[in-house]
């Protein structure tokens, strides 16, 4: 049993979104997905997400292949929640390489590359043109 974490906003679900999803869980057997709070968002990007946490958290869980969603509350707690959901690998796309790598004392490290041509940001932009 391989056990794989990640983590993301996951604001304004797209498909950049569930490709890294489905490839994480295609490492493993039990996908953890810790979803970024309002609250980190915030601190992160310095605006709060389309979608509250509720409803992003909502739409992981509904997905084939998502085995346990909990909410992320800071970034500095990562370690934490490794050994706390007994995680042997994490994932993360490849905008956050190198970043993650003082986990891999704790488990397996591997970033995948982002889908290219989207991204959250570029639809939130794309949407307020044809307002
Ligand atoms: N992603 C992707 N392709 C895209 C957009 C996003 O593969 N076109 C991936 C990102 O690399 C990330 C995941 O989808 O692994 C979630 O992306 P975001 O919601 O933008 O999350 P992020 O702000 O990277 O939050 O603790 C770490 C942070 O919470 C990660």
């Amino acid at each position: 049993m391989t056990r794989i974490i990640t983590f993301g906003t996951f604001d304004v679900f797209h498909v950049g979104h569930i490709r890294i999803l489905q490839r994480a869980r295609a490492l493993g057997d039990h996908l953890i997905v810790g979803v970024s709070s309002d609250n980190l968002n915030f601190s992160k990007k310095s605006r709060y997400p389309v979608y509250p946490e509720s409803e992003r958290m909502e739409i992981i869980r509904s997905l084939i292949g998502v085995d346990e969603v909990f909410r992320e509350d800071s970034l500095e707690l990562k370690g934490e929640y490794i050994k706390k959901y007994q995680a042997d690998v994490l994932v993360m796309g490849d905008d956050w390489v190198g970043r993650f790598d003082e986990f891999k004392s704790l488990c397996e490290v591997i970033y995948l590359p982002r889908t290219e041509g989207i991204s959250t940001t570029k639809l939130i932009s794309d949407i307020k043109s044809y307002a």
